[in-house]
């Protein structure tokens, strides 16, 4: 009988099927660099027949199948681990634009679209497709689908799931499910995209998406502020949302040793304030129409700088300035990765519960090991915090010793997240770095029938095993 090897390059043809470890390099390590794997093969389909073809050879061999799009994920989810092999499943040469309806407002794209592309497509057209992560560049839509994706412009325009309107995906079976429906309403009983939003690569392949597009703003005005302390930040976000409503697209925080090491890891970047402080917030305020919150944003800056709930304020002139402002914010990630051995958080409270738990997860992490540098950065408007403990190197040489010490600081993070009925997860998924905490602190409802129905939708467990369950 012909190997499941040879059969599947037949599927895609033997350019688009890597076998040789050089090659596959790049598709077994995850963005984070903590997880190195091996694959059977890596196939790069480009049309969703393909995917299917492969898919159908995967379930009657049992073989596992990894879905990957732009490997930019937090959790390790996109790589293969383990000892079963697989076959990882690239979406990156899946990349049209299938239409795009400005009446509808909806884009229709295939799943293997960078991010970035669907923002520019959206762009041409007049119209805003509002999702915007620092990872933009190189994650997929179908990515962001699958992990049911967050950022910076979730306060105003939703996450992922606020965004999607259809899916088509492959089934584990290899069937194709024609979800790309462009309806706001369709109450025709459970909602199977729903299912696939966030499902992290466990129930199919997502082959293509209907997006909602969104009105552009005229006028998008970047603030970035220095402040005392962190309930001086929750306090300026009331007070900016009694004034500016719906007009706030996006409302971030910074502490202080984050945003120095940002700037001390990237000398290109400015700093564009004069007096600093223990956190630093960035906004964005936009405006449509004739709108101009310009005169309103200024006005509302003095006043709270007046009474001393701001230090200081500037406010971007440029597209220049905007962009470093925003470069300062999006570089966290790269900054922590060059700091040390570094333990991240994805929590999320009620937005009012924010304070409580940046001093107590401070206080719990620092009482347990003074010599971590602890940081903070998130989506404070979301109630979504990173926090972010960075052991010295020397510490944390044999990967054992870090996995260890990375529990203690996630046990500490979590009783805290606990207490405040949070979630362990906000964004980033559950992934493989996560299972465990999930088992620990998912309700067992919820757990039970999130198991029920993997095992309906894959019996095999051939998709991504190992991956969120
Ligand atoms: P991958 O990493 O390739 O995959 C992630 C998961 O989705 C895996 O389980 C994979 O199996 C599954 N998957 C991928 N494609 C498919 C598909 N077509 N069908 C089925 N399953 C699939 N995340 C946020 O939420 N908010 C942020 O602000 C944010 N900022 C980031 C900044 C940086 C610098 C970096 C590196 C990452 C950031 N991330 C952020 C994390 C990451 O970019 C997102 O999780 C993103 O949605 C992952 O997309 P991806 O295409 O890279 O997916
Ligand atoms: C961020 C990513 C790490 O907020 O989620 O920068
Ligand atoms: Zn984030």
């Amino acid at each position: 009988m012909q190997s499941v090897l040879s059969r599947l390059v037949d599927a895609v043809g033997p350019a688009y099927l890597l076998t040789d470890p050089a090659d596959m390099a790049g598709y077994v390590v995850d963005a984070r660099r903590r997880y190195l794997g091996s694959a059977l093969c890596v196939a790069r389909p480009g049309t969703t027949e393909e995917v299917a073809a492969i898919v159908r050879l995967c379930a009657e061999s049992g073989t596992a199948l990894v879905p990957q799009g732009g490997n930019t994920g937090m959790c390790g989810g996109a790589t293969p681990v383990g000892a079963r092999p697989a076959v990882v499943v690239s979406l990156e040469r899946m990349v049209t634009i299938r239409d795009m309806d400005t009446v509808n407002s909806t884009i229709t794209v295939d799943a293997g679209c960078r991010l970035v592309s669907i923002q520019q497509a959206a762009e041409q057209a007049g119209k805003l497709f509002p999702m915007s992560l620092g990872s933009e560049g190189n994650c997929q839509i179908g990515g962001n689908i699958a992990t049911n994706a967050g950022g910076t412009a979730v306060l105003r325009y939703g996450n992922m799931r606020d965004l999607v309107l259809g899916i088509e995906a492959v089934l584990p079976d290899g069937r194709i499910w024609n979800g790309l429906r462009r309806l706001r309403k369709d109450n025709t009983g459970y909602d199977l995209k729903h299912l696939f939003i966030g499902s992290e690569g466990t129930l199919g392949i997502i082959t293509g998406a209907v997006l909602r597009l969104c009105s552009r703003p005229t006028t998008s005005i970047t603030v970035l502020a220095s402040l005392n302390d962190i309930d001086h930040v929750l306090a300026l976000l009331d007070a900016l949302r009694d004034v500016f409503g719906e007009r706030i697209t996006t409302f971030e925080a910074m502490s202080h040793n984050e945003y120095e090491l940002v700037l001390c890891t990237h000398a290109q970047l400015r700093d564009p304030m004069q007096v600093h402080g223990s956190w630093y917030v960035f906004m964005e305020i936009t405006g449509m129409g004739t709108e101009d919150p310009h005169a309103a944003v200024e006005q509302f800056l003095s006043h709270h700088m007046e009474y001393g709930h701001i230090l200081d304020a500037t406010l971007a002139q440029t597209l220049a300035q905007s962009e470093n402002i925003w470069r300062i914010r999006h570089s966290v990630t790269e900054a922590n990765l060059r700091a040390g051995a570094a333990v991240s958080h994805d929590t999320s409270v009620p937005v009012s519960q924010v304070p409580d738990f940046v001093r107590q997860s401070e206080y719990g992490i620092q009482r347990a090991f003074p010599e971590a540098d602890v940081y903070f950065v998130g989506h404070v408007g979301d109630g979504n915090i990173h926090v972010i403990a960075i052991l010295p190197h020397a510490q944390c040489t044999a990967p054992e010793r870090f996995a260890a010490l990375a529990q203690q600081i996630n046990d500490i993070v979590d009783q805290v997240t606990l207490t405040l009925a949070g979630s362990i997860s906000a964004e980033h998924g559950i992934g493989r770095s996560n299972r465990m905490r999930l088992r620990r602190y998912k309700d067992p409802i919820e757990l039970a029938f999130m198991d029920a129905i993997k095992a309906v939708f894959d019996p095999k467990n051939i998709m991504n095993p190992g991956t969120l369950l």
